[in-house]
């Protein structure tokens, strides 16, 4: 450890004055209560808040840190006797695990559970369908349905509205559920929100986009932070820092999460970028070679649905950017 992040260390264990030396936590085992059901809404190094049955939070130790819990975990927990603190006993089977990649090539786990992804755009930061399809790609790859919520419908003319619909058609015509918000005002939210219902969801995308707007919008009485994007615009500066789960009602969750700006960085395995253009995929089974990569082999369906038009240009030249060049380019 460098001289700097030991000093940083010992002055967050002194101000939080509740980790030892050696990184345990000090619990006094006998001030324990008994076992209780939570949900780990938060995670800050070795401590996770788990929100208890009636959504309160309790910040919990980890006692042992074989594996580590994200948010969306569901979590057993023992509270300290009269305190908002205690520890953590142990977390459920995941249903899903959602990764992404860190600035060093490496691969976080960021929060569990989720069963839908919410992925927003937004007008002013350029809205690009080569980064819309790696987005898709990285979130087809964890086989999680994507929703795509267009945010910021506020700022555009109805001539733009026009435009950013026809470009969106494509992704429609493959089967994407569009809404089309307004974060800050709250237009369609209502909407995007009874469908949202019942899941437990992530909230996706570009630094900047309104993902917690939206969180802010429909918990106007919590504290969420959100920025300009001129103020946050450095690279690498997120407003969110730190994924936060949120309780819609008893069985809706959001998790707010910081945006993804490096994502050349995410490791994508050709068979990834295959499976991430879900009508080339489809369509793959009828092509003439089992190992086809619809490049320029004989016999190829998705070459033969790229040129009648049933693919869309867009997306075949996408895909075809993504799997000839990617490993060039990001390893
Ligand atoms: N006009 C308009 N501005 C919006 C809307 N939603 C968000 N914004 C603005 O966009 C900026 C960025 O919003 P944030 O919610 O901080 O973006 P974020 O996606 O959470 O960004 P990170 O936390 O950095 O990943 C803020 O200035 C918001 O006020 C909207 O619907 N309309
Ligand atoms: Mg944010
Ligand atoms: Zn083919």
């Amino acid at each position: 450890m460098g001289k700097k992040r030991k000093q940083q260390h010992k002055k967050r264990q002194n101000v939080e004055g509740v980790l030892s030396q050696d990184n345990q936590p000090k619990v006094d085992t006998d001030t324990l209560g008994p076992e209780e059901q939570g949900i780990v809404i938060s995670r800050f190094g070795q401590q996770v808040d788990i929100a208890d049955q009636n959504f309160n939070t309790i910040r919990c130790f980890l006692r042992r840190a074989k594996e580590v819990p994200v948010v969306g975990d569901k979590a057993t927990f023992q509270r300290q006797d009269k305190l908002d603190t205690g520890v953590l006993v142990k977390f459920e089977e995941r249903t899903s695990l959602l990764k992404r990649p860190t600035p060093h090539h490496g691969i976080k786990p960021v929060a569990a559970n989720i069963d839908l992804i919410a992925l927003l755009l937004a007008p002013e930061l350029g809205f690009s369908e080569m980064l819309l399809d790696r987005y898709l790609v990285a979130a087809e790859s964890s086989n999680i349905p994507v929703w795509l919520v267009f945010n910021k419908w506020d700022l555009l003319d109805d001539e733009q509205k026009t435009v950013i619909q026809q470009r969106l058609k494509t992704y429609q015509d493959v089967g994407y559920p569009i809404y089309f918000i307004s974060a800050k005002h709250g237009d369609q939210v209502d909407e995007l929100v009874k469908d949202l219902r019942g899941k437990q969801l992530l909230l996706a995308g570009q630094s900047g986009v309104g993902k917690s707007t939206l969180i802010k919008y429909l918990f106007p009485d919590l504290e969420v932070a959100t920025a300009d994007i001129s103020e946050n615009s450095g690279l690498g500066t997120h407003t969110t820092t730190a994924s936060r789960l949120y309780k819609l009602d008893d069985d809706t969750y959001l998790v707010d999460s910081p945006g993804v700006r490096e994502f050349g960085l995410w490791h994508l395995e050709d068979h990834d970028i295959q499976q991430g253009f879900v009508e080339i995929y489809k369509l793959a089974e009828n092509c003439k070679f089992r190992d086809c990569k619809h490049i320029k082999e004989p016999g190829c369906a998705v070459l033969a649905a790229a040129k009648s038009g049933d693919i869309a240009e867009s997306r075949i030249n996408n895909y075809h950017h993504l799997i000839q060049n990617y490993d060039q380019q990001f390893n």
